[in-house]
C-alpha cells in the first residue's frame, strides 16, 4: 500500500462537477490529500464521445482516472484504487480487517446496485422528462428507508468512522436535496447522517457543494426550457 501523496502528482481525473460519482472522486482526493489534475468534459455538450477520450475509455463514462498509463472507471473502483495505491496503511476509509472492510464493500455494492439506479431514475424522471413518477418516487425511498435502517444508531454506514462508502453514498444522496419530490426529510437518519458528512467529510464544499450547486443550476435551467 502507498504512503506519499507525492507519487500522485501524475494522476489526472476526467470528470464533470455534476456528476455524483465524479464528486466521490473528488472527496476521496481530497480527504487523502491527493492532488489530481482534472480534465472536465461536459457531460450536456456529450464530450464524453470525443474520440479522444474514447481511445482512452471506450465505455465513455465520467469519472475516468488516469495514473501515468494506468487507467481506471467505475467510481468505486477509483475510491478503492486510490485508498489501496495512496493512502496510509492505517486508513480508516477503507479498512484492512476483512470484516470491516466486506461492509464497506456491501454498502458499496448497495450503492451500485440498488440506490444509484433508482436515484438515475428518478432524477431522469423529473430532472430530464420533468414528469411527475410515482413509482420511481416509490422505489427511490426503497433505497432511502433501507439505507435510514443501516444509519439506526450507526453515525456512518459501515464502519465507526467514515469511510468510502460514506463518501460514495453522500454524494448520490446529496442530489436530493435539490429535490422535494423525494421526501429525503422523511428519513432522519439519512439527513442527520448528511449534516455529519458536510461537517466531517474533508473539503466538502470544494469537492461536492460546488458540483450539486452546478447541477442546481443546470436543472433550473432545463426545467424553465420548452422541451
Ligand atoms: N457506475 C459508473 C457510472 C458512470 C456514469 O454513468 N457516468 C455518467 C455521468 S454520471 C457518464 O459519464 N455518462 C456519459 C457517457 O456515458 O458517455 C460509476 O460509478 O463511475
Amino acid at each position: 500500500m502507498g504512503s506519499s501523496s507525492s507519487k500522485s502528482g501524475k494522476l489526472v481525473l476526467y470528470y464533470d462537477e455534476r456528476s455524483a460519482p465524479c464528486r466521490a472522486v473528488l472527496l476521496t482526493a481530497a480527504a487523502l490529500n491527493i492532488k489530481l489534475k482534472l480534465k472536465r468534459l461536459d457531460l450536456l455538450a456529450k464530450e464524453t464521445l470525443n474520440p479522444d477520450f474514447v481511445k482512452i475509455n471506450p465505455q465513455h463514462c465520467l469519472p475516468t482516472l488516469k495514473d501515468g498509463d494506468f487507467v481506471l472507471w467505475e467510481s468505486r473502483a477509483i475510491l478503492q484504487y486510490l485508498v489501496n495505491q495512496y493512502g496510509k496503511a492505517d486508513n480508516t476509509l477503507y479498512p484492512l480487517d476483512p470484516k470491516k472492510r466486506a461492509l464497506v464493500d456491501a454498502r458499496l455494492n448497495f450503492d451500485a446496485g440498488y440506490f444509484n439506479p433508482r436515484l438515475g431514475a428518478f432524477m431522469n424522471k423529473f430532472a430530464v422528462e420533468k414528469v411527475s413518477d410515482e413509482e420511481s418516487v416509490k422505489k427511490l425511498g426503497e433505497a432511502l428507508d433501507l439505507l435510514n435502517t443501516f444509519l439506526e444508531g450507526n453515525e456512518w454506514v459501515a464502519c465507526e468512522t467514515a469511510t468510502i462508502a460514506d463518501i460514495s453514498l453522500a454524494a448520490g444522496v446529496s442530489n436530493l436535496e435539490l429535490f422535494e419530490q423525494c421526501g429525503l426529510k422523511n428519513y432522519p437518519n439519512v439527513v442527520k447522517w448528511l449534516q455529519n458528512c458536510k461537517k466531517n467529510l474533508k473539503g466538502y464544499d470544494d469537492a461536492n457543494q460546488k458540483g450539486i450547486d452546478a447541477l442546481h443550476a443546470g436543472i433550473q435551467k432545463l426545467m424553465a426550457s420548452e422541451n
